[in-house]
């Protein structure tokens, strides 16, 4: 198509490619749907989930045969091009006896957490759950004999906490017709990129379909299954995925990294965009730098990254997908719970400025664009956050949360809406507000509240802010 096409249209068109690519990135917004807006309320509400990757990958913990074996945890059989009839062997080692499901709901719900998304089976192929479609699973494979999705899914209903199943549809390493595994069985594709050399949908029908099924119908109400790294999967095949979740439960949502349209949308991994976005969307998260147990890793992000990840998510409109990674024994570090459960004694005071909250009128709060051309460390154009405040939005209210002290008087940025009173959040200590000239402020109390962020509320008149 290129060779045909002759320079000077080439060029004159590549400027439009540009443009569909960018609007493809920054997505135009997708046509109403009730039934999606339906499905995503508690979603849209809920803005803070806890991601458990768990599977055998945790016994091995980033190091295989005493070398240590770089990148995330969960990949190390990839990494380290450990072949299926050895991985297969450390099935025989798993037996999480430390493993209790009410502890771990019990630690999301102190973290103010509202779903949990569990990996069912990982690359790896392994199923956390029993499964007629593969014996390489949890109950069939391992001395431990028990079926630990289930036991998760039993508390999840017990305490009223949402759960939801990330399932690999397309990598699995297990499997020769399976997508990813080189090192066994050879490239996916020819060099070509396009044609494929494994029998991908001998694997879909005969595993990764009937698995999905299995989750959908064994486990209670799925609130959502989270599909990922969509290799090869054409929008056809997505689709086969979609059919059988909305025919089996029309409720469960499905995430952004099936193939095809989902109902909401996934970032890249610990990324937060720059901007706000009314559309549904998701940040999957570390809270260090692995998905999956590495006992080599501990740079544990504070609770004020927390804190400050999440409101700046929720005042983009996104919801904080954060993970976890239990150990082999089946024990949730204690590190990450602690500051998990730091940032939900700050939630149970100031939650109201997160739970079905709504985007950030302004914008200019987030920071801007580098002007000198610099790139981030993903080869993007850099931008340089601002992490002072966000602000969150309900009904007559405008929640200011600082992560910074304000050292002078705070200036509330202008909108039309007549300014009613402002309040701390927390003890509900009134701040007074000055307006001179048109301009509204207010100081706030030094040493702030809680140093780690300090929320106040700005009412105003009438429902929505106007401009
Ligand atoms: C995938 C997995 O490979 C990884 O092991 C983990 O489960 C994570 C949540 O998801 O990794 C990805 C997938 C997509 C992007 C980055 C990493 N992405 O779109 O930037």
């Amino acid at each position: 198509m290129i060779r045909r096409t002759p320079l000077l249209v080439s060029l004159c068109l590549a400027p439009l490619a540009v443009l569909a690519l960018r609007a493809q990135q920054t997505a135009a917004p997708r046509p109403y749907d009730a039934a999606r807006e339906t499905r995503l309320e508690w979603f849209r509400d809920g803005k803070y989930g806890m991601f458990i990757h768990w599977g055998l990958y945790a016994i091995p913990a980033g190091e295989w045969k005493g070398q240590r074996s770089l990148g995330l945890g969960e990949w190390i059989m990839n990494r380290s091009n450990v072949p299926v009839a050895e991985y297969e062997q450390l099935a025989t080692e798993f037996n999480p006896v430390k493993f209790n499901p009410d502890e771990w709901v019990q630690l999301a719900q102190d973290a103010g957490m509202k779903y949990i998304v569990i990996t069912s089976k990982h690359h790896d192929g392994f199923a956390m759950f029993k499964s007629a479609a593969s014996k390489f699973n949890v109950v069939d494979a391992t001395p431990y004999k028990r079926d630990v999705l289930k036991a998760l899914a039993d508390a999840c209903a017990k305490r009223g906490m949402r759960l939801g199943f990330y399932y690999s549809q397309s990598q699995d390493w297990h499997e020769k017709d399976g997508a990813g595994n080189t090192w066994d069985f050879g490239p996916d594709t020819a060099p070509d990129g396009k044609t494929e050399l494994k029998k991908y949908d001998d694997y879909l029908r005969a595993k990764a379909e009937p698995q999905v099924k299995e989750l959908l119908t064994g486990y209670g109400q799925v609130a959502l299954i989270w599909f990922d790294t969509p290799r090869m999967m054409t929008p056809a095949r997505g689709q086969r995925f979609a059919d059988i979740v909305r025919q089996t439960q029309p409720n469960t949502l499905i995430d952004g990294r099936l193939g095809t349209e989902g109902d909401y949308r996934s970032t890249g991994d610990n990324v937060i965009p720059p901007e706000a976005s009314t559309e549904a969307w998701e940040s999957p998260a570390t809270i260090n730098d692995t998905w999956g147990f590495r006992k080599d890793d501990t740079n544990w992000k504070s609770p004020g990254q927390i804190a400050f990840k999440l409101v700046d998510i929720v005042s983009k409109g996104g919801n904080y997908l954060l993970n976890v990674g239990p150990t082999a024994e089946g024990v949730i570090p204690q590190a990450s719970a602690d500051v998990l459960r730091t940032v939900g004694r700050w939630l149970k005071a100031n939650g109201e400025a997160v739970y079905g909250a709504g985007v950030s009128p302004f914008g200019e709060e987030f920071g801007e664009w580098s002007s000198k051309n610099a790139k981030d460390v993903r080869g993007q154009k850099l931008f340089l956050a601002n992490n002072e405040w966000r602000v969150t939005t309900k009904p007559g209210k405008l929640y200011f949360t600082f992560f910074s002290e304000p050292r002078a008087a705070f200036e509330i940025p202008a909108i039309r809406n007549k300014l009613l009173r402002a309040y701390r959040l927390a003890d509900k200590a009134p701040i007074a507000l000055k307006t001179e000239n048109g301009r509204t402020t207010f100081t706030m109390e030094r040493p702030m509240l809680d140093p780690m962020a300090t929320v106040v509320v700005v009412e105003f008149e009438g429902q929505k802010v106007e401009k």
